[in-house]
Order: C-alpha cells, then sequence, then structure tokens
C-alpha cells in the first residue's frame, strides 16, 4: 500500500518537476557513441553511421528526468575539445570499442589524459566496454584491467559491458545514469 502511495506521489511530481542532468560522452573513434545515443533515444539500431564532425547535442526525457547528451567526436582532431564539453556534467560517459584490441592502449591513453584535467576532478565515468556481441570483445574485467580503471581512485568509476547493437546491459547503464541525475541535479519546473 505504501509504495503505490508512493508511486503515485512520484508520478504527481514528475509532472511538475523535471530533473535535468548534461552527459558527455567521449571514447575514440568508432566505438558507438552516438550508435547508443540513438539506441537511448528510441530504442533504434542503425550499422552505418557517419562519423560524428564536431559533436551532437541531443535531449532525451526518460520519465521524469531529462539528459543533455553531450555526443562528442572520437577521431584525434575532435579530442582536445573533450575537457571543454565535459566541465560541469552529472557524469561522463566513456565509450570503448571492446573488440578492437589494436586501440585499447590509445583508449588508456585518452581516457586518463582527460580525466587527469583538474577541471573535471570529481564527475563521475562510466565506462562502457561496447560491442560485446563480437566474439573478441574483451569482457569486462579485462575492459578494467586493459584500461587500468582499478588505479583511478579520486572518483567513481563503473564499468558495463554492453552491446548497442544487442540491447544487452542498455538498462543497467540507464539505471546508473538516472541514478547520477539525482544525485546532482538542479529542479526546474515543467
Ligand atoms: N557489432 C556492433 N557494432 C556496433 C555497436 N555499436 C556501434 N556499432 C557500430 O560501430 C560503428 C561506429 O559507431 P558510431 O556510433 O558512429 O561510433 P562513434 O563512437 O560515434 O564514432 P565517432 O563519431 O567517429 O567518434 C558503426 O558501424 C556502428 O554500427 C555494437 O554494440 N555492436
Ligand atoms: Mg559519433
Amino acid at each position: 500500500m505504501y509504495s503505490y502511495i508512493q508511486y503515485i506521489l512520484d508520478w504527481l511530481r514528475s509532472l511538475f518537476f523535471k530533473q535535468e542532468m548534461e552527459l558527455t560522452l567521449v571514447g575514440l573513434q568508432n566505438s558507438g557513441k552516438t550508435t547508443l545515443v540513438n539506441v537511448i533515444a528510441n530504442g533504434q539500431f542503425t550499422e552505418d553511421m557517419i562519423p560524428t564532425v564536431g559533436f551532437n547535442m541531443r535531449k532525451v526525457t526518460k520519465g521524469s528526468v531529462v539528459m543533455k547528451l553531450w555526443d562528442l567526436g572520437g577521431q584525434a582532431r575532435f579530442r582536445s575539445m573533450w575537457e571543454r564539453y565535459c566541465r560541469g556534467v552529472n557524469a561522463i560517459v566513456f565509450v570503448l570499442d571492446a573488440a578492437d584490441h589494436a586501440k585499447i592502449e590509445a583508449a588508456r591513453t585518452e581516457l586518463h589524459g582527460l580525466l587527469s584535467k583538474p577541471q573535471l576532478a570529481d564527475i563521475p565515468v562510466l565506462v562502457l566496454g561496447n560491442k560485446n556481441d563480437l566474439p573478441e570483445a574483451l569482457n569486462v574485467d579485462q575492459v578494467i584491467d586493459r584500461l587500468g580503471l582499478k588505479s583511478i581512485t579520486n572518483r567513481e568509476v563503473s564499468c558495463y559491458s554492453i552491446s548497442s547493437k544487442n540491447h544487452v546491459n542498455i538498462d543497467i547503464t540507464l539505471n546508473w545514469l538516472i541514478k547520477h541525475a539525482k544525485a546532482g541535479a538542479k529542479k526546474t519546473s515543467n
């Protein structure tokens, strides 16, 4: 009974208040950032994606949470702007192509370089080992090991193995994101 009343109250609250959160997606080119944004926004997986030039911004509403997603280009020429677009966000999402073994070292260097910026201190990070539908993809423990995530001790770091293609672990990814909206979100009326 209590939970039912709570549910109604939450629903009523969601009619009047939206929690806004900002997230930035970074990661090397071809890791699947834009694909993931599409899957979160409309559940659609698209095979033929165009590399992101600069950045895209998408607003996606999930329940009472409005997510402003900054989807950055992963090619080397765009990486210098990652830091600027990560400042002040609720969370940074680092997407890795877990099946592209040749690029893991470069991904590790970029991730640690970004997180060493003083302006980004304390911002929680979610690392996603994407493309786990491919047989050669690293599992979650291998991603944690190869990206040296255990050495990051000055902030919250989580890591999931996902497949945007097969919609694997997209639900726990969304739950993680929404939880972090609640942590530091500003409340705005509709
Ligand atoms: N097999 C598989 N392919 C995926 C998955 N997610 C994305 N892809 C493919 O990976 C390629 C690159 O995806 P994008 O979303 O464009 O990658 P991106 O990280 O946005 O790339 P940039 O914009 O250049 O930084 C596309 O061909 C996608 O279809 C997945 O979960 N599994
Ligand atoms: Mg892209």
